[in-house]
């Protein structure tokens, strides 16, 4: 890493605040991520200097905002090692993403009798959209289960995907568990099978290199604010081939060849899919938030959390009355952990971690169907990102044996 995890800091003052009398712990990056000055100041400047809509001016102003706009897309396109930028989608984020793919490539080419097949692990974002195209289409849905140390069972997959199936969702990290799934492995399956598999990137993309052309996926969504960018921008990767035969998700500016009175014409990719006015500032934010990942290097923030899981996993597994749930080895593991403390509801764990100045997110982290599986109502759940220092690490487990010891769980 070239900067030290004090200059790495400094790029983001939100961390330096104190919460409740203690110096902030924010361990709740797997909701979303702070932002670094260079990204703030970059959101600034287009407002302050550049700002107008894209794609429609011939003034200098949109001539730059445009020019922006499209770096921040190239940025994307490389940072993900997609051959094209055509194949780059700006979206409101992951959500927007995955329901885009649901509404048009899944309207176009699920009927009755097809299978869609997700995993367990999924976040509703994942979940959702297939569960009610499959209800709308006369179509089943069909769950990989699980290992008994929450990977994705291989075994499973194998009998799950058919030649029935015309879709195939997955997860590439778990947002609850911190399981890494084979999604390269399920790709090839579901191609044996003549089905395309959509990835969930948004626990991924932050924390380890993507690669599109290796992993073959043939769409793949992820979200800004999971990786240092604004709220409300995302990315929707998809093949080029599979983009320009599905129809519009939106109709209005921007996406079209030419309109009459009767009938329209579509614009080339990608914008035949970014209907009306963009998130011009929060695309140039998420180009900026890129740039400054890779002056730290994605393969660093890695390395890092890794670093830190393996820091803290031993600690947590000691103590009594804590169980951890999902893999149990670090290097199974991203940065999110998800454990309770005995009976102890999680909403009060966190509050009591909170008190701490320890800020975790508790409850079913929309995967409710995940939660029934695991027989739980909710989880507490620590998330680590590359600022965070092994300080931090040694601060929640202390102020879990505080909340142990507090509310007499396990032996003392
Ligand atoms: N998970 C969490 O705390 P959006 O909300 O569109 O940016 O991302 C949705 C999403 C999709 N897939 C996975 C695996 C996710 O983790 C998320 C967002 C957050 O776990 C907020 S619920």
């Amino acid at each position: 890493m070239v900067k030290s995890i004090n200059q790495i800091r400094d790029d983001f003052p939100i961390l330096s605040q104190r919460v409740n009398d203690e110096r902030l712990v924010y361990l709740d990056n797997a909701a979303t991520t702070q932002r670094p000055t260079s990204v703030l100041n970059q959101v600034l400047s287009f407002y302050q200097t550049d700002n107008a809509n894209v794609h429609r001016g011939v003034h200098t102003l949109a001539e730059r905002a445009t020019s922006d706009y499209e770096a921040a897309r190239e940025k994307v396109r490389k940072f993900i090692h997609a051959t094209d930028t055509a194949e780059v989608i700006f979206t409101k984020g992951c959500t927007d993403s995955l329901n885009l793919v649901a509404a048009t490539y899944g309207e176009q080419n699920v009927s009755a009798g097809d299978e869609i097949v997700i995993s367990i692990m999924e976040h509703h974002s994942n979940l959702i959209p297939w569960q009610q195209l499959a209800k709308k289409k006369g179509a089943t849905l069909k769950y990989i289960g699980l290992t008994p140390d929450g990977q994705l069972d291989m075994a499973d997959a194998a009998n799950k995907i058919t030649d029935r199936t015309k879709i195939v969702a997955l997860t590439h990290a778990s947002n609850v568990m911190g399981t890494v799934t084979p999604l390269k492995e399920v790709a090839k399956l579901a191609h044996q099978h003549g089905a395309v598999l959509v990835g969930d990137g948004a626990q991924a993309v932050p924390h380890m290199q993507v690669n599109m052309q290796e992993l073959d996926v043939d769409f793949y969504a992820f979200s800004g604010h999971k990786m240092l960018a604004p709220t409300g921008i995302g990315v929707l990767y998809g093949k080029r081939e599979l983009l320009d035969r599905m129809p519009p998700y939106q109709y209005g500016g921007e996406m079209i060849g030419t309109v009459t009175e009767q009938d329209s014409t579509w614009a080339p990719l990608p914008y035949k899919f970014e209907a009306g006015t963009q998130n011009i500032a929060g695309a140039i934010g998420l180009g900026a938030a890129i740039d400054y990942l890779n002056t730290i290097g994605i393969k660093q923030v890695a390395t890092r959390e890794q670093e830190l899981v393996k820091l803290v996993l031993p600690e947590l597994l000691a103590i009594d009355g804590l169980t951890v749930y999902g893999p149990q080895e670090p290097e199974r593991h991203t940065g999110v952990i998800s454990f309770n403390l005995g009976n102890l509801h999680p909403h009060d764990l966190a509050t009591a971690l909170d008190m701490e100045g320890v800020a975790v997110r508790a409850g079913h982290h929309c995967a409710q169907p995940l939660m029934n599986y695991l027989g739980l109502e909710a989880t507490a759940r620590a998330s680590f990102y590359f600022y965070n220092t092994n300080e931090d690490a040694k601060r929640l487990v202390d102020a879990l044996k505080e909340a142990k010891e507090f509310f007499r769980i396990g032996t003392i």
